[in-house]
């Protein structure tokens, strides 16, 4: 898959027809509102330099679109990687309505059995249909994100080559040999990706945005290009839930129905070890 413009490879892992490039530097996302809410906190937080600056909201042809910085403006032909962070995709929210209102869906069923038609239960496959909670955890045990705590999406090299087949990328060996091809084994790339990822766990740990919030299947956005220049952002929050007043979260204590914790610096944590590993020691 070679994507030519960038409305393309700005989704090469995300909802396709989510986002159009904007004017002067920016990306138009389709309105979310819990998403919208995030970035109004966001931009209040010492997270605001990790998050693409929100610029408020535009209408298109009858739907709203959420208007942020276009991250990719200055790269110069960026090589681009998606991470979806967190030991967990599902909100609790999500879980209690499938408990509540449980609704197999048959296009779940199809994407399991084209990866492994062994994979639904006997129910399942009578069905053709499976919960997307099931689904969704199914792809967590089957990629990193239950054993590390985040998984490669995808990723485009700036020769436009493309890679999304990750959904069976589990071990360690094979994430540092996916992370090796996106870097082109470039050491130099990795340690300003390593400065960037260190000094954003530092600034997670004292933000009060991450504090009080559930943060599922957000992503960290990745971008190097020739010049040598790297940056890696927060995007993705549309499944990000504010917490109740009485509850804060570390991102790191292991998840428990109830408890509402994401894995993210768990995930984080792993991810800068990885990386730690992947070049020589100083
Ligand atoms: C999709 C992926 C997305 C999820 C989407 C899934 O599976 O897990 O994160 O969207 O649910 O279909 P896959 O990567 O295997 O294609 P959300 O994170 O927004 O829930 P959806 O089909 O309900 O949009």
């Amino acid at each position: 898959m070679t994507p030519k413009k960038p409305e393309q490879w700005l989704q090469v892992v995300g909802h396709a027809g989510s986002f159009h490039v904007g004017d002067y530097g920016t990306l138009l996302k389709k309105f979310c509102e819990g998403e919208q809410q995030c970035y109004l906190r966001l931009m209040e937080d010492v997270l605001r330099p990790f998050v693409p600056a929100y610029h408020g909201v535009v209408q298109r042809d009858e739907q709203n679109y959420n208007i942020m910085d276009n991250l990719l403006t200055h790269f110069n032909r960026p090589a681009i990687m998606d991470c979806k962070m967190g030991s967990r995709t599902y909100l609790e929210a999500e879980l209690l309505v499938a408990r509540e209102r449980p609704q197999p869906r048959k296009d779940m069923f199809e994407k399991m059995v084209a990866v492994d038609p062994e994979a639904p239960t006997d129910q399942e496959r009578a069905q053709q249909a499976v919960l997307k909670t099931r689904y969704m955890q199914w792809r967590e045990t089957l990629s990193s994100t239950t054993s590390l705590g985040f998984r490669i999406e995808g990723f485009r090299k700036s020769n436009e080559e493309c890679h999304t087949n990750f959904k069976r990328t589990k071990s360690r060996e094979q994430v540092v040999e996916a992370l090796d091809n996106f870097v082109d084994s470039n050491k130099h790339i990795v340690w300003g990706y390593l400065r960037r990822l260190k000094k954003l766990r530092q600034i997670l740990e004292a933000s009060d945005f991450f504090r009080t919030h559930e943060v599922v299947g957000s992503s960290l956005l990745f971008l190097h290009d020739w010049t040598g220049r790297t940056g890696v952002w927060m995007i993705d929050f549309g499944k990000t839930e504010a917490l109740p007043a009485h509850l804060t979260l570390d991102h790191r204590t292991p998840w428990v129905d109830g408890n509402r914790e994401d894995g993210y610096l768990w995930g984080l944590d792993n991810l800068i070890d990885i990386l730690t590993n992947m070049v020589p020691l100083t």
